[in-house]
C-alpha cells in the first residue's frame, strides 16, 4: 500500500505532503508516514529545515474519528508530535483549508505556523464529547495565553486565521496561492538557527497570576456549558497548563481524554457527527444527480416564518421575492427582518454593512406575476389545506416551467398539495423551524413524486444556507412533530391524572431538554389557534385564555411570570387543571418523576420506530439529526433512537407495558432480537 505521506526537497528544505482525502484526517498511515518522513529529514545531512503541507481541500482535520473505539495503532498523535516538536531542525506548518482538533495539535508542535488568509483554525474537540488529546491543551496556551486557549478549547469554534494572527497562534499569513513558496523561504530563513518550542512557551503564566479567570469563565459560558461533560474537563486542561510542568500537565490532558473518550456521552456525540453526514445522504439518488440552479427564491407570507425563511437566503446572498397579500403586511414583515437583522449587528454577528447587502437583495411585492423568475417558491401561508392548494395552483399558473415549488407545511400532505399543480415532480416539502432563521434543522418533504434533481437540489440549498438537513416521507406531521405529538399527548393526560404540569415541564429540562411543552406554550403564546370565546371552554388552554393567561407576553399563562420572565407555578393555573380532571373523571394522583419520563420519552421512541418501519424515515440517526436540531433533544444523549439503543430497547418495551402504551410491532421484535435500529 502506498503511503498517503510523500516528502519533496526543494534544496535544503524537505517538503512533508499528506494527501489522504476528503480532510487529511490523522490515521495511523498518516502518522506512521509523518513519523517516517520526520526521521528522514533529520537523518539527512543536506536537510537543515522541514515544511508539512496537505493536498486537497484541507490540512489535517484532526484524528481520524472512524478509528476512535477501536484497539490503537502506533506510532499514537501525541508520540509523533513530540517527535516533531523534538527536531532541532525547524519544522514550520503550511495551512490552508481547516487546522482542526489533532491538525491544530500538529500545528502547534511544530515550531511555527504560516496560514492563507481563508484558512481556520480550532480544536472543535468539545463537540465530539472530548477534549484535545495530543498535547493541546497543555501547548496551546503556552503559545497564546490562558485566557484566549479558554474559548478555542472549551467552546470549540475554530477561528479565522486573522484572529489567529491575532492571538498568536500563527507566525505569519501568506498570500492565497503561494502558501507553499513562503513556507519554505520561511523554513529557509530559520535555518541554523535554535527552535521555538511551544511546550517550553511561558504565555500560561496568565492562568498563574489570575486563577479565577477559570471560574469566570465556566460561570459566564454555564449555558452553552450546560449538561455536558467535555468543557469542564477542557477548563480543568487549560488550568493544568496553568499549574503543571509541561509533562504533568499531559499526563492528566491524557486522564480526562481517555475519562471523556469511553463515556457515553462522547459516544453519543461522534453518533452524531456521523448521523449528521449520513442524513445528506439519500439511498435511492447518485451522488453525481445533477442540481438545478437556484438564482432567486420566491417566499409567500411575510409573517414570522416567511419572513424568516427569506433571510436565510438573503444571508446567503441569495435574492428574495416577498409576496403578501396587502401592503401594509408586507411592510410590517420586512421591517421586522431589517430590525433583526440590526440586532444581529449590534450582537456583532454582521457588519451594517452587511445588513444593507442583505436587505438589498429583497423585493417585497404584492403581485404573483412577480415570481415568474424564481428557481424556488416557499410558500408559508396559513395551515390549511385549501388555502395551500389555491396557492400551488396560481403558482404553478405564475412560475416557470421547471421551478421547484415547496411547502413549508408542517403537518400537511405534499402530495395532496402536488395534485393542485401541473408539475408534481417539482413539489417538496421545505419545513423549517421557528425562528427560521437561528434554527438549524429543515425537513425536506419527499412527497410520491417528487423527482431525484429536486430533492438533491433541496440537499445542496440547505447547506448553502447552513441548515442541517434530513429528509422525510410524507404523513402527518412528518418525522419531528408526528414524534412531539405523542409526547404532548402523554404530557396533557399526565396532568388529568395529577401530575403537576410544572414537575412535567422539569422532567424534560432535567434530561437535557431547553425548556419544557408547557414553558415552551407559555412562550409561543396560549392564544395561537384560540377561537377567543371564552365563554366556549373545553380544554385546559381553552380556560386559561379565557381567564387571560396567554402566556409571557401577558405575565401569565401556565406560569406567573415577574419582570425577569422567572417563572413560578400559579395557584389559579393548579385549580383550573383539578377542576378539568374531575369533570372528566379523573382521580388524581401522586405521579413520580420516573413515570413521568418514560411516559414522555418511551412514546416517542415508538413513534419513531414506526416511522422506520414505515420508512418515512431513511435511517433511525435520521431522525436524532431531526429531534437535536428541531427540537432542542440533548446531543449529548445522541437523539432518542440512539438513547433508545443505548438504554436498552427491552427496557423501552417493558416501560410502555407497564404504563398501559401501545408498542408498534417492530419496536417489539427489534427488541426481542436484542438488537438497536441501525
Ligand atoms: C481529534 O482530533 C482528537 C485529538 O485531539 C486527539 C487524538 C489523540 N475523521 O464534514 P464533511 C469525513 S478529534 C474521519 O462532509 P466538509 C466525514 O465523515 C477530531 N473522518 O466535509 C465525511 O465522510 P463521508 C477533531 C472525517 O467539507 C467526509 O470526511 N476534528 C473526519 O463539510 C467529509 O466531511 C474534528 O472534529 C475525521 N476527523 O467539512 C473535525 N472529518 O463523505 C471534524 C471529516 O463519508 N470534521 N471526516 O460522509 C469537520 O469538522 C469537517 O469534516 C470539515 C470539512 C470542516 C473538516
Amino acid at each position: 500500500m502506498t503511503s498517503p505521506i510523500r516528502t519533496e526537497r526543494d534544496g535544503n528544505v524537505l517538503v512533508i505532503v499528506s494527501d489522504n482525502p476528503p480532510v487529511n484526517a490523522l490515521g495511523q498511515a498518516v502518522r506512521a508516514g509523518l513519523a517516517d518522513a520526520i526521521a528522514k529529514g533529520l537523518a539527512d545531512p543536506d536537510i537543515e529545515a522541514m515544511v508539512i503541507r496537505c493536498d486537497g481541500q484541507t490540512f489535517f482535520a484532526g484524528a481520524d474519528i472512524t478509528e476512535f473505539g477501536k484497539p490503537p495503532q502506533g506510532p499514537s498523535l501525541p508520540q509523533v508530535l513530540d517527535r516533531i516538536e523534538a527536531s532541532d531542525k525547524p519544522v514550520v506548518a503550511a495551512i490552508h483549508g481547516t487546522a482542526l482538533g489533532g491538525g491544530c495539535e500538529l500545528a502547534l508542535a511544530c515550531h511555527y505556523r504560516l496560514a492563507v488568509p481563508k484558512a481556520k483554525l480550532g480544536l472543535p474537540e468539545v463537540k465530539l464529547g472530548l477534549i484535545p488529546g495530543a498535547g493541546g491543551t497543555q501547548r496551546l496556551p503556552r503559545l497564546v495565553g490562558a485566557k484566549a486557549a479558554l474559548p478555542l478549547v472549551v467552546l470549540g469554534n475554530p477561528i479565522s486565521a486573522r484572529d489567529a494572527l491575532d492571538i498568536g497562534l500563527l507566525d505569519l499569513l501568506t498570500g492565497d496561492s503561494s502558501l507553499e513558496a513562503e513556507a519554505i523561504a520561511f523554513a529557509r530563513s530559520k535555518a541554523g538557527q535554535p527552535v521555538p518550542r511551544t511546550s517550553q512557551g511561558t504565555a500560561n503564566q496568565d492562568g498563574v497570576r489570575d486563577p479565577a479567570i477559570f471560574d469566570e469563565f465556566r460561570v459566564t459560558q454555564g449555558r452553552a456549558m450546560r449538561g455536558l461533560d467535555a468543557p469542564n474537563a477542557a477548563i480543568a486542561a487549560v488550568r493544568a497548563a496553568a499549574e503543571l510542568p509541561f509533562a504533568e500537565g499531559v499526563k492528566k490532558e491524557r486522564e480526562l481524554f481517555v475519562g471523556l473518550m469511553t463515556g457515553t456521552q462522547s459516544k453519543a456525540m461522534r453518533h452524531y457527527f456521523f448521523a449528521e453526514r449520513a442524513a445528506q445522504k439519500i439511498a435511492d439518488l447518485p451522488a453525481d444527480t445533477p442540481l438545478l440552479p437556484i438564482r432567486a427564491v420566491g417566499v409567500i407570507g411575510a409573517g414570522t416564518m416567511g419572513g424568516g425563511i427569506a433571510m436565510n437566503f438573503l444571508s446567503a446572498g441569495i435574492p428574495v421575492i416577498l409576496l403578501e397579500m396587502q401592503q401594509e403586511a408586507l411592510d410590517r414583515g420586512t421591517a421586522v427582518m431589517r430590525r433583526n437583522y440590526e440586532a444581529s449587528a449590534k450582537r456583532g454577528r454582521m457588519t451594517m454593512a452587511q445588513v444593507d447587502a442583505a436587505m438589498d437583495l429583497l423585493t417585497p411585492t404584492l403581485d404573483y406575476a412577480d415570481l415568474a423568475d424564481c428557481d424556488l417558491v416557499i410558500e408559508a401561508v396559513y395551515e390549511n389545506m385549501d388555502v395551500k392548494k389555491q396557492v400551488f395552483a396560481r403558482l404553478d399558473e405564475v412560475t416557470k416551467p421547471g421551478a421547484i415549488l415547496a411547502s413549508n407545511t408542517s403537518y400537511l400532505s405534499i402530495d395532496e398539495i402536488a395534485t393542485a399543480t401541473q408539475r408534481p415532480g417539482h413539489v417538496l416539502g421545505l419545513h423549517f423551524f421557528s425562528p427560521a432563521n437561528v434554527m438549524k434543522l429543515l425537513e425536506v418533504v419527499r412527497g410520491a413524486q417528487t423527482r431525484g434533481d429536486v430533492l438533491a437540489t433541496a440537499m445542496k440549498l440547505a447547506r448553502t444556507i447552513g441548515k442541517v438537513a434530513a429528509v422525510s416521507g410524507v404523513c402527518a406531521g412528518f418525522i419531528g412533530n408526528r414524534m412531539l405529538s405523542k409526547r404532548q399527548e402523554q404530557a396533557n393526560k399526565l396532568i388529568m391524572e395529577g401530575a403537576s404540569y410544572w414537575d412535567v415541564d422539569d422532567v424534560l429540562l432535567e434530561f437535557g431538554f431547553p425548556m419544557g411543552p408547557f414553558q415552551m406554550g407559555d412562550l409561543a403564546g396560549l392564544d395561537i389557534g384560540w377561537h377567543r370565546d371564552p365563554a366556549k371552554v373545553t380544554t385546559v388552554r381553552e380556560a386559561l385564555c379565557a381567564a387571560g393567561r396567554f402566556g409571557q407576553k401577558a405575565g401569565k399563562g401556565f406560569y406567573d411570570y415577574d419582570s425577569a420572565r422567572q417563572r413560578t407555578p400559579s395557584d389559579e393555573v393548579r385549580a383550573i387543571i383539578a377542576d378539568f380532571a374531575a369533570k372528566a373523571g379523573h382521580t388524581q394522583r401522586e405521579v413520580g418523576k420516573d413515570e413521568i419520563r418514560e411516559r414522555l420519552l418511551y412514546p416517542m421512541v415508538n413513534e419513531g420506530a414506526k416511522i422506520l418501519d414505515e420508512k418515512i424515515a431513511q435511517r433511525a440517526s435520521d431522525i436524532d439529526v431531526v429531534w437535536i436540531n428541531g427540537y432542542g433533544w440533548p446531543i449529548y444523549t445522541g437523539g432518542p433512537m440512539f438513547w433508545a439503543s443505548t438504554i436498552g430497547l427491552e427496557t423501552i418495551v417493558a416501560g410502555l407495558d407497564r404504563h398501559g402504551l401501545p408498542v408498534s410491532d417492530y419496536l417489539r421484535k427489534c427488541a426481542a432480537e436484542g438488537r438497536t435500529f441501525d
